[in-house]
């Protein structure tokens, strides 16, 4: 009797499987579809990666660690630096920049890299580095400041976020800072070609900005899909990616800003690189003090 229940049911389950399976084929494909990631590397013995750059000049990657031993991801506590990397992940200089008497670093997150000189947002203030001057560290004057998180650069100014405001900023290579909009718990940023979008952790929701300010931010409407995002990227085919730090997990999202596809579980997956050339993200596991470098298949 229990081995014609087992039959009945596994014949039942199959055909279930079976119609989901069909049901999965003729869906419309997406241009996201078929973007996988594969692990090439982990990169281990950093402490508290939030962010990693690529320097496009080098070729190298650029690391900022937090440090800290009581969750004090915003806490002045003058011992966070940033490590130099290879482009293969090996450790050039693990301090590469580290904290001073005369300029601390506390806890470094959002860089970018523009005309050879590494900006880093560290708390409460933007502080940069020129290529050409190691361990000299500049400040940039953001207006209200409290919890700066990213940096991202179109080619001619850097723009800012502040997590705890909302404010995003741009700042031209005059130093001139604009406000451009607000968006409730702004982390990651990021410009394409034209195009400006930026992710919020509060709203767990993935926005396009207006570079002029003038509209508001237009949600994709894609709120109930996420935790807390704190990165994004596009891909040249449009398609984006972004981290789930709460919800350790890389995602993929079609150009057309519908279908979600998970690409990796990576625990407080923070603020990644992408190399297009290559084909290649740099993603910090942040609590795993550990980055892993993945290879996009497309
Ligand atoms: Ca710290
Ligand atoms: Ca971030
Ligand atoms: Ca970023």
């Amino acid at each position: 009797m229990n081995r014609i229940l087992l039959l009945v049911f596994v014949i039942c389950f199959g055909f279930m499987f079976c119609g989901c399976k069909r049901k999965e084929n003729n869906a419309s494909p997406s241009p996201s579809a078929s973007v996988s990631v594969e692990v090439v590397k982990f990169i281990e013995g950093l402490d508290l990666p939030e962010c990693l750059v690529i320097d496009p000049g080098s070729g190298d990657i650029f690391v900022s660690n937090v440090v800290t031993d009581k969750k004090g991801y915003w806490d002045n506590d003058g011992n966070g630096f940033i490590s130099r990397l290879s482009a293969d992940g090996e450790i050039k200089e693990l301090r590469w920049l580290d904290s001073t008497e005369a300029m601390s670093i506390n806890g470094p997150k959002g860089m970018c890299i523009l005309n050879e000189v590494l900006y880093f947002n560290d708390n409460d203030t933007l502080k940069f580095c020129p290529f050409n001057e190691p361990g000299k560290v500049g400040v940039i004057v953001v207006p209200g400041a409290v919890k700066l998180n990213d940096l991202a650069t179109d080619g001619e100014n850097i723009w800012v976020t502040d997590t705890k405001t909302g404010n995003i900023f741009r700042i031209d290579s005059s130093e001139n800072v604009s406000k451009v909009c607000v968006l409730e718990g702004v982390n990651g940023i990021t410009c394409a070609g034209d195009e400006v979008y930026a992710v919020s952790w509060d709203l767990h929701e993935i926005y396009e900005i207006d570079p002029e300010g003038i509209t508001d931010p237009v949600p994709f409407g894609l709120a109930d899909k996420f935790l807390s995002l704190d990165c994004i990227e596009v891909l040249d085919d449009g398609s984006f990616i972004v981290s789930d730090w709460k919800g350790n997990m890389l995602y993929s999202i079609s150009a057309d800003r519908k279908t979600v596809t998970e690409l990796k579980e990576i625990e407080s997956a923070a603020d990644f690189a992408l190399d297009r050339k290559k084909g290649l993200l740099y993603v910090p596991e942040m609590l795993k003090n550990r980055a892993l470098i993945l290879k996009i298949k497309q």
